[in-house]
């Protein structure tokens, strides 16, 4: 890969500014934390790091909410923060991506304030308005993934405005091209500043039907899909409707082509989007990335989801190959919306920390870019949060059915004996550090050979240390059972890897044409072969060189 190439393959780390290092002592994460916490990141062996917004933000929805889409918040820093942030990062060969939340903008943007100040304003129409029906109720049967209603009533315009998450988050109209040059003003003020990438939130929600036509039901006989990844149909109802007119609008395509031009201005710029399409997540991910000219990166919750079978990682990986040509896709088990997947996947009678060193094994041989996210290095498990202590609007609205996201969210564990693990000294935080994590911190960790972190830290180095793993294609070999078997890159030197998804033990032989030469050692993980075959105990991991 040469440098313009970077980010195929390439390792992401996801940092949540809030909950990494707080250096201010107000109890909430902030840039100069990230900048004295470089160095573990860099240890890591990642090529990239993402962060999750640390703009301007009255933070109803944790940064996701942008008030001011070029300036850093006062809690999180100042823009010279951030450019020492990216230098330094650079330095030490760590690319910096950057989260562009620009579907919706905060209720208190500038923008909205003038937009919903009268009908005729100069940014009367960048929003999306409408008139209520005859009845008074909305103008359409739009529903917010946020719960409730898509619309909300504004008693200055007398009209309602859409919202796809919550209602201090309108949604931008990108029907308008003065909104898309305001918003690619902004991407280009970052450009400037050296970042090296966008994850661009839910890129799918850019354009809306401008027809406003109702969605009809889900028709739950074709294959359901998973709806966004972790919330069940039936315990949000923005599960029972087909969403085909609230998002996805052939125009969103034209709008990804002009971010790409403009990316393409600079150079070695990269993106990553995030598409949650439930069933037609596919097709919109291969609208986005095929023919180089718009995405370079999507994707979709299917490893955020889902169920852990060697059927289910299978079907998602050669799904994606056979609709994705240029385009490359970015997968994750964990992240900051989701539940942790060492504790979506435990069983009962598993090691967790067997179970999360299998999975970064598995990850890491994937094709594809991995995204990792803060504390799964650590072998984090989720958090219990008491309600008392729920601080996530999703959560707080659909509690108890489903918990919210503070669970992944709480505070980086850095040292086991420190107040709040070293992570602040404040007297309270944001979220609570859970004490049943205490025993996971860096410092308990970082010098210990056997540790999760140096687990993973040799896990990436095995990645990085063949160029198969980072760009090579990817073929699936049949199996029984719960087996993923697959080799990577192409002839002679090629790499199989045999994983056993299964808590029993199992047995495979390759095909008689593969022909192994040496077996290489996965670290943690030593299964026993004769000739051939290759017996495997409970997630377990195995992989040779073959001829
Ligand atoms: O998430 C979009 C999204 O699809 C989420 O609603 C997801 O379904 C949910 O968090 C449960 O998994 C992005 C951000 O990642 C999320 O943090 C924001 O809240 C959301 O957009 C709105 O900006």
């Amino acid at each position: 890969t040469n440098s313009q190439n970077w980010w195929r393959g390439c390792v992401i780390y996801q940092v949540y500014p809030r909950s990494y290092q707080d250096t201010s002592g107000d109890g909430i994460g902030d840039i100069r934390g990230i900048i004295e916490r470089l160095d573990h990141i860099a240890s890591l062996g990642v090529d990239a790091i993402w962060l999750s917004p640390f703009f301007k933000s009255p933070m109803a929805d944790f940064g996701y909410d942008v008030s001011d889409y070029c300036d850093v918040d006062p809690m999180f820093g100042t823009l010279s923060d951030f450019d020492e942030l990216v230098e330094l990062a650079h330095a030490k060969g760590l690319k910096i991506i950057i989260d562009q939340v620009i579907s919706h903008s905060s209720d208190q943007h500038p923008w909205f304030k003038e937009s919903r100040s009268s009908r005729d304003n100069a940014k009367a129409d960048w929003y999306v308005w409408a008139d209520p029906k005859p009845d008074g109720t909305a103008p359409n049967n739009w529903l917010s993934i946020f719960g409730g209603p898509a619309w909300e009533w504004d008693t200055v315009r007398r009209q309602y405005y859409m919202h796809n998450f919550l209602a201090s988050q309108p949604d931008l109209n990108f029907h308008n091209p003065d909104v898309q040059n305001a918003v690619l003003d902004t991407v280009r003020f970052w450009l400037d500043r050296c970042v090296d990438g966008f994850r661009l939130d839910t890129v799918n929600f850019y354009v809306h039907d401008k027809h406003l036509r109702d969605n009809p039901p889900l028709n739950k006989s074709l294959e359901d899909g998973n709806f966004m990844g972790v919330d069940a149909p039936d315990t949000n109802p923005y599960g029972f409707q087909d969403h085909l007119y609230d998002k996805s609008q052939p125009e969103n395509v034209v709008f990804l082509q002009r971010f790409r031009a403009l990316l393409d201005e600079y150079e070695g710029r990269t993106t990553v989007g995030e598409v949650g399409d439930g069933r037609r997540s596919l097709k919109t991910v291969a609208a986005y990335t095929n023919g180089g000219d718009k995405l370079h990166m999507c994707y979709t919750f299917d490893m955020l989801g889902g169920e852990f079978s060697a059927e289910h990682f299978r079907r998602s990986i050669v799904n994606f190959q056979s609709v994705v040509s240029d385009g490359w896709v970015c997968w994750s088990f964990s992240n900051h919306d989701v539940e942790r997947h060492v504790t979506r996947w435990l069983q009962e009678g598993d090691d967790a920390e067997h179970l999360a060193r299998f999975a970064i094994t598995m990850l890491s041989s994937f094709r594809g870019s991995i995204c990792l996210y803060q504390g799964e290095e650590l072998g984090l498990e989720a958090a219990e949060i008491a309600f008392e202590d729920l601080v996530d609007p999703y959560g707080i609205r659909f509690w108890p059915a489903y918990k919210g996201r503070d669970g992944c969210r709480t505070p980086m564990v850095w040292e086991k004996d420190a107040a709040h693990a070293g992570f602040s000294d404040a007297t309270r935080t944001w979220l609570p550090v859970p004490d049943s994590q205490r025993l996971h911190a860096v410092d308990q960790q970082d010098h210990l050979s056997g540790s999760m972190l140096n687990h993973y830290r040799k896990t990436l180095a095995f990645r990085k240390a063949h160029a198969c793993l980072v760009d090579g294609s990817m073929t699936f070999l049949e199996t029984n059972g719960d087996l993923l078997a697959f080799t990577r890159g192409e002839g002679e030197g090629r790499l199989l890897f045999v994983f056993n998804l299964d808590r029993e033990p199992a047995e495979w032989t390759p095909p008689s044409d593969l022909k192994i030469v040496e077996v290489l050692r996965l670290h943690g993980f030593a299964p026993g072969h004769e000739g051939s075959t290759v017996h495997l105990s409970g997630l377990d991991a195995f992989c040779a060189r073959l001829a």
